[in-house]
């Protein structure tokens, strides 16, 4: 039996690189499992990076992340959608993985090393975010994670965790793998500093819910090939965001005509831009008016997060139990 499971960080505006690489995945997914599709907003990871972390926007930047899911066409009716801190398992199973994970692989992780590189002090929870991320899929037993292939270390390493704790308490996990949106990996960020990322700030993304306008105007000045100093230059669409975005937002024949026209020169980078524009609009407009719809509506926003809520607890509690007596406590007569 597969399960599905994912996490979505509330730590800003959803934006087209966690649209195209992850939450188109996850209704797509949906449509296929069902119930066995469990998808969360992972508000326990959001604080781990103080650089992303403000308490005062936490509750609301979860709630904006679950609308912009349902906005996207995810069906709280079809899957299991929950935020992740209404599951207290999520933590005590972290804490239990905790204790089998070596320093030593955490400290290797290339996401714990960037951002903490920018840290003046590093809280141990930034070191301990992979754990919990194994913990969150483990708990459901989840064998199939999309995600976007920044997070393939982190996958790889929760393997790893399951396999850990299988040698010692005997099979109890799958050993959960990736899988990926292949045309979307890994969304360039619109300032062409490496990946798009709601904690690199907006300078970075590209909004879902972002204004036409807005994205217009990040799109004007965002780089494009560097070889491409005059109008006249032949340039390579392959070394271009604006090209990668072109594969994303736009159909066929003008994905050939730009390309073309880049290579040959026949197009210039404004016009090239203001045609990705119209496909720009054409994705977005329709979440946009969904995403204002549900905001007229935010109980039934509230109301879908409960009810998953409710079914998630029903598989996360007896897999809790199982833990709890393999490693040895106690159990509560409760
Ligand atoms: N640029 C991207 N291209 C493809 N997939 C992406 N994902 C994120 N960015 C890209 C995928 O989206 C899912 C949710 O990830 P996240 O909540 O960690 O998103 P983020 O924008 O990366 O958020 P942060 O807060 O800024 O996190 P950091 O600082 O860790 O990058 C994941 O499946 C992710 O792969």
């Amino acid at each position: 039996m597969t399960r599905v499971f994912s996490g979505i960080q509330p730590t800003g505006e959803p934006h087209i690189g966690n649209y195209f690489g992850a939450m188109q995945n996850y209704v797509k997914l949906g449509e296929q499992y069902g119930k066995n599709a469990l998808y969360c907003i992972v508000d326990l990871h959001a604080p781990t990076n103080p650089a992303a972390y403000q308490p005062e926007l936490l509750a609301e930047r979860t709630f904006e992340m679950a609308l912009a899911n349902l906005a996207v066409g995810l069906d709280p009716q079809q899957v299991v959608f929950f935020v992740q801190s209404h599951i207290r398992e999520h933590s005590e199973l972290s804490w239990i993985l905790t204790l089998q994970t070596p320093v030593g692989e955490l400290e290797r992780m290339t996401q714990y090393k960037d951002k903490a590189q920018k840290l003046e002090s590093t809280p141990a929870g930034l070191l301990m975010y992979p754990v919990l991320m194994a913990a969150d899929i483990l708990l459901y037993k989840a064998d199939t994670v999309p995600v976007g292939e920044d997070q393939t270390q982190h996958i790889e390493l929760a393997r790893e965790i399951a396999r850990r704790f299988n040698h010692t308490y005997g099979p109890t996990f799958p050993e959960p793998k990736a899988v990926y949106a292949q045309d979307a990996l890994r969304i360039p960020g619109v300032d062409g500093q490496g990946k798009m990322s709601k904690s690199k700030g907006e300078s970075s993304t590209l909004g879902l819910f972002e204004s036409l306008d807005s994205i217009w105007n990040k799109l004007r000045v965002a780089p494009t090939d560097p070889a491409r100093v005059r109008r006249t230059d032949p340039g390579d669409p392959e070394k271009c965001l604006v090209g990668d975005y072109h594969k994303l937002f736009s159909d066929d024949q003008t994905i050939l005509e730009v390309y073309d026209g880049c290579r040959t020169a026949g197009i210039g980078c404004i016009d090239c831009k203001k045609r990705l524009m119209v496909g720009i609009e054409r994705t977005l407009v329709p979440i946009q008016q969904r995403g204002a719809e549900l905001r007229a509506q935010p109980d039934d926003v509230r109301d879908a997060l409960e009810h998953g809520a409710a079914q998630a607890r029903q598989i996360a509690e007896p897999v809790m139990d199982e833990v709890r007596g393999k490693v040895g406590f106690l159990g509560s007569r409760r």
